[in-house]
């Protein structure tokens, strides 16, 4: 039947568009997308709107020791592009459009230049420097991804970048809620795509223990269950009654290690002591000072049962598991946790009190910088280096101790900590708690203890605090930004609430202070969402300015 829709008319006219279209496509495909990298890199200079196009059957060359960064870049292109690389570590010097890994001795670590032209595409730098090299260019492809596998265009650029701290995290809370390994792995993705070098896996609380220790089964066995979870926010409203728990094996955390090394990233474990440690009480009661029973804990908040320093045998248990995470995790940093420990039942036990005593402590602050100083030691012993939360600074610090300030803006913890000589990362609960709603008109349960933190209070934390004096900044490692799960039960929610916020850390944390520009990352962001889209990634799509 014919109307005037599909009158002969505008058939003819529908053939012309089309077919113009399709004469436009191959142009527009060829046009390559707009420089806008995050964290947004130290020099960027545009020679020309030229371009050059990579297709199946181009090369990768790479000097001796980059093969790991060759073969991530030829997985990326196969996954998001359909692109066959062919990888080579024997330079041909003909090749067209290839992309050279490099090494170059004048760029120190981290360091990259990265240069598209006529001449193909250059990454420069040490191991990791070329990583990001890699990692910046990754953001120069197309970000809507392009599944044809015939070629992709990357545009005419030259770039020199390097990291301003050399601490780049985020943490992931896994005891609150359980995430399985395969999980764990893309938060590593996420972590090298915006070029942060330290995944912080909180690996034990009262809520539950996550990780398999061969001496002590019972960790697991018992440790990893509890029986239910509270509902609503904290205080809460009721418990679901549902069991849940899990734990990785040492063989998968070893898996996770590896896949995070392809990365250049890191993997610092976590084992909380001596407060947030109920898991551990319920799987041997005589790690506490009443003897129990214990419970894992179903409820958020803190447990007035602790660890008790009073009994050797705490000590013990604790060098034996420290001793096991240090065969699975290679990390030169080990986080013991020391924060929000109640004291209430240290000053009821005698073994405590004792201890107190015979040590010349001043009191149960002095318990806990005995107890962690302890713990440090035998890390050091082991050559690995301690982090704790800023508590550990109460009664006197560790000697080697990093601090990790978290409470409020940080600046207390980190001024206190460079003042006692130790070294500092900053996580302040404002602004890089990204358990925290990201907006007040946010409507799914999140944490409420810390107000909410839009995007721009992530962006505009500036670690350097104005009260430091300037031979103070290199005690300054880096940042962290930290994902608390009391609220976040599944993948998708982490991500949900991570996004955008994890790239406005990284900015603060990889580019130059002088180059944050908010107004410009909005306008960088839009493409920051095109890419989350291609890797998989849900995020908040709230108006950037929202607050
Ligand atoms: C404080 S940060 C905690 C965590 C909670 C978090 C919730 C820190 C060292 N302790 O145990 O999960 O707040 O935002």
């Amino acid at each position: 039947m014919e109307n005037a829709f599909t009158s002969p008319e505008n058939i003819r006219w529908e053939k012309i568009l089309l077919f113009s279209l399709l004469l436009l496509m191959p142009i527009m495909s060829a046009v390559p997308q707009e420089i806008k990298i995050i964290p947004r890199p130290q020099e960027i200079f545009i020679p020309s709107q030229d371009f050059v196009r990579i297709g199946s059957g181009n090369y990768i060359e790479w000097d001796e020791n980059l093969e790991n960064s060759a073969r991530y870049l030829q997985e990326y292109c196969l996954k998001y592009y359909n692109l066959v690389l062919k990888t080579d570590q024997n330079p041909a010097g003909s090749r067209e459009n290839t992309i050279y890994l490099n090494h170059d001795k004048r760029l120190s670590p981290g360091q990259y230049s990265l240069s598209v032209s006529d001449k193909g595409v250059h990454i420069k730098g040490s191991q990791d420097g070329v990583f990001y090299g890699v990692q910046s260019l990754i953001q120069l492809m197309p970000p809507d991804g392009d599944f044809s596998g015939e070629s992709i265009v990357v545009p005419f650029v030259e770039i020199r970048d390097e990291p301003r701290f050399e601490y780049r995290g985020m943490l992931l809370d896994v005891s609150r809620y359980f995430f399985d390994i395969e999980f764990l792995k893309k938060c590593v993705d996420f972590a090298a795509w915006h070029k942060l070098n330290y995944f912080h896996v909180h690996l034990t609380d009262d809520q539950g223990w996550r990780i398999e220790i061969k001496k002590y089964p019972e960790l697991t066995e018992t440790g990893s269950w509890r029986n239910g979870t509270m509902t609503g926010l904290w205080p809460g409203t009721g418990n679901d009654s549902i069991r849940h728990g899990g734990y990785y094996t040492r063989d998968q955390l070893k898996e996770l290690v590896a896949y995070a090394k392809e990365r250049h990233v890191t993997i610092v474990p976590e084992i909380e002591m001596p407060g947030h440690s109920l898991s551990a009480l319920a799987s041997y009661p005589w790690l506490g000072c009443t003897g129990g029973p214990y419970e894992v804990k179903q409820s958020w908040g803190g447990s007035i049962d602790v660890l008790c320093p009073g009994k050797e045998s705490t000590f013990e248990f604790l060098k034996n598991v420290l001793d096991e995470v240090i065969e699975i995790f290679p990390s030169q940093y080990i986080h013991i946790g020391g924060d929000e420990c109640q004291k209430d039942r240290w000053k009821e036990c005698p073994l405590c009190q004792e201890r107190i005593r015979t040590e010349g402590l001043k009191d149960e602050t002095g318990l806990q910088s005995y107890f962690i100083k302890r713990i440090e030691k035998h890390l050091n012993l082991r050559d690995r280096i301690m982090i704790g939360w800023d508590e550990i600074l109460e009664g006197g610090v560790a000697p080697n101790a990093i601090v990790m300030s978290w409470r409020g803006d940080g600046e207390k913890g980190c001024l206190e900590a460079i003042r006692a000589g130790n070294k500092v990362i900053l996580s302040p609960s404002f602004g890089f708690y990204l358990d925290y709603p990201q907006t007040s008109f946010e409507d799914s349960l999140a944490a409420d203890w810390g107000g909410v933190t839009p995007l721009h209070k992530t962006y505009n934390f500036e670690p350097v605090y104005k009260s430091l004096r300037p031979e103070d900044v290199k005690w300054i490692l880096g940042g962290q930004a930290n994902v608390w799960t009391e609220y976040i039960r599944y993948p998708s929610k982490m991500e949900y609430m991570t996004f955008p916020r994890l790239s406005a850390a990284s900015e603060v944390l990889w580019s130059p202070e002088g180059s944050r520009d908010w107004e410009d990352f909005k306008d960088r962001l839009d493409v920051q969402y095109k890419r989350y889209r291609l890797w998989g990634i849900r995020y908040n799509p709230a108006d950037p300015d929202a607050k």
